[in-house]
């Protein structure tokens, strides 16, 4: 288990989203106790509390973008104080906001990971591949371009983010639980040979076999990073989310995804992204996010529980 010190940082917008909402994200993480659950598992966690960018416009696309100098704003913001986090030896947590943030996020861990002479492995939970781009979007969202933006295909000032262009190759990303992919979308994620692990190999494989191939390569050197897109979980357990597709991983499966993190001992970052308590019941999805994100930190049935 990680003995860094966790620094949460919330971003509170949903400047790349096609609903509102996700700008409550932070918030409703906390109110499920986070912060609590986390320290309740002997790690040392900080609370940044929240970044500050620019309002919703809610605007239509522009060129194939929506809110676009909006969400370099945000994402300029997300990369600073990521970046910052990891050279200070902590593991950052960004408290979502929509995914568009990822690129502000990986970007600065891309960075980090070259700077320390680390290897990347990016995890990307989502029912979604967000590999679009202003040509064949079919909404502008930009929520729907960050593995494309970070991969150097997109607006120039979001593609330069990390400073090295492109901040990524295709090839760090580990993609799991896709079940919704567009039609433009598919011919590039094929074009890119993303590795991707959607809800068919989950079914015809498991779980278990599932975690063990995309976690194949990580070593000694490896940082993990898991951009945890809530809507990845099946919507009869995770309905707080704007962009809901039926057919995702179970409870069960959830967390075992996470326990076989865990059990790497190489996380070094995450985000927590499109949760939207607009669409929630109680809060109940937040408090699933954080009882996954327990498992993510090495909580466990009591039988694999670390002494
Ligand atoms: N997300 N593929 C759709 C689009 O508009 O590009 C949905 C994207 C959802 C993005 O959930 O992070
Ligand atoms: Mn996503
Ligand atoms: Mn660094
Ligand atoms: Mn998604």
């Amino acid at each position: 288990m990680s003995r860094q010190a966790i620094a949460l940082i919330g971003v509170p917008t949903d400047i790349g989203a096609g609903h509102r909402g996700a700008s409550m994200g932070p918030e409703a993480l906390r109110v499920a106790q986070l912060v609590e659950k986390l320290r309740r598992r002997g790690l040392e966690v900080i609370d940044r509390g929240n970044l500050h960018g620019p309002m919703n416009p809610w605007e239509p696309p522009e060129d194939g973008y929506r809110h676009l100098p909006e969400v370099i704003a945000w994402n300029l913001a997300v990369h600073v104080a990521i970046h910052q986090e990891l050279q200070s030896g902590r593991l950052p947590v960004m408290l979502g906001g929509d995914h568009s943030l990822a690129i502000g996020s990986i970007s600065a861990v891309a960075r980090h990971c070259r700077e320390q002479g680390r290897k990347l492995r990016v995890l990307w939970l989502d029912a979604h591949a967000d590999f679009n781009t202003s040509q064949v979007t079919p909404s502008g969202n930009i929520h729907g371009m960050p593995v494309a933006c970070l991969c150097g295909n997109g607006p120039r000032e979001l593609v330069e983010i990390g400073e090295r262009v492109p901040a990524v190759t295709p090839d760090v990303f580990r993609q799991i639980g896709i079940r919704s992919v567009d039609e433009g979308e598919k011919r590039l994620v094929r074009q890119a040979k993303m590795d991707i692990y959607d809800m068919r190999h989950i079914d015809e494989v498991g779980m278990k076999r599932t975690m063990e191939e995309a976690l194949d390569d990580v070593d000694e050197n490896t940082h993990l990073h898991v951009s945890f897109d809530v809507d990845f979980l099946d919507p009869s357990i995770a309905p707080g989310v704007g962009t809901t597709v039926r057919g995702g991983p179970t409870y069960r499966e959830a967390q075992l995804c996470m326990e076989m993190i865990a059990d790497t001992g190489r996380l070094g970052s995450l985000d927590i992204v499109e949760l939207n308590p607009a669409y929630d019941k109680r809060n109940r999805t937040a408090r699933l996010a954080v009882e996954l994100v327990e498992s993510l930190f090495g909580k466990s049935t009591l039988m694999r529980e670390p002494d």
